[in-house]
């Protein structure tokens, strides 16, 4: 069930957040995860096999340790965002977002009208429309709902410009991964011809109203980024325990 959106919160008063991605259907792994210390939660439908019915049981893991979970969507598109909204998750984050247009269409379809067009009914999200009246319900999903669009393509970070002006997006996310393969340089971020786009970016999101996100493998990583105002931080969940594994075992094997 949707409760106060502290990562939104935490945004809004100019604070960093930290999150990891998951991608595993399993809520007792979420809410495990979830308790040590995390902001909030991507669960994975884009690169990973969740699907909406996955968010029930994640987000109520999350939920109970007061961290956003947040849901990575297939594609954008109204009913996939309406399914992964409705079944739980308190923001979505929407990959492969190239133009302005895209852009309002994924706010549009996060948000209920006025704002936006996402259908109604009594969903897990707006506690079945039991815990309160639905109309209430819509007016604090706006406020609640999280937006956070990628810009992980060559078309997406010239765009940039035009991204910023769109009021309700919350995060501008630096996919750099999809980001290197798009300028011709898959997986190689630290390629100068990349890493001068993602400055570009920064720059521009930096100066607006929106929080800069980032995919981040390291603490390291992620330190660097908070320095160049990245207020949105993300790293994964498997990479993660790689680490923790590597840190532990013998250097022999
Ligand atoms: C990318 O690096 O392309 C991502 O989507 C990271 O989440
Ligand atoms: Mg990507």
């Amino acid at each position: 069930m949707l409760i106060e959106n502290t990562t939104k919160q935490k945004l809004r008063n100019g604070e960093t957040v930290y999150g990891c991605f998951m991608r595993q259907a399993d809520p007792t792994l979420a809410e495990f995860v979830a308790m040590q210390g995390w902001d909030f939660m991507i669960f994975d439908g884009e690169h990973g096999s969740l699907e909406a019915r996955d968010i029930e049981g994640l987000s109520r893991a999350c939920e109970l340790h007061g961290v956003t979970p947040i849901a990575r969507v297939t594609t954008n598109q109204p009913p996939v965002i309406l399914r992964f909204l409705d079944a739980g998750a308190h923001g979505v984050q929407v990959p492969w977002v190239n133009t302005a247009a895209e852009v309002e269409q994924a706010v549009q379809s996060a948000k209920y009208g006025p704002r936006g067009s996402r259908g109604l009914a009594g969903s897990r999200q707006g506690g079945w429309g039991i815990t309160e009246p639905l109309g209430e319900f819509t007016r604090r999903a706006n406020r609640e709902t999280m937006v956070v669009i990628h810009i992980e393509t060559a078309a997406a970070a010239a765009a940039v410009e035009e991204y910023v002006a769109i009021p309700d997006v919350d995060v501008l996310f630096i996919g750099p991964t999809d980001l290197s393969h798009s300028l011709g340089h898959p997986a190689n971020p630290a390629h100068p011809d990349v890493a001068k786009v993602m400055d570009r970016v920064t720059e521009v999101v930096v100066a607006s109203d929106k929080a800069l996100g980032i995919f981040v493998g390291t603490h390291e990583a992620a330190a660097r980024w908070q320095s160049k105002g990245a207020r949105y931080i993300a790293t994964g969940l498997e990479g993660i325990i790689k680490q923790g594994i590597q840190a532990y075992l013998p250097g022999d094997r």
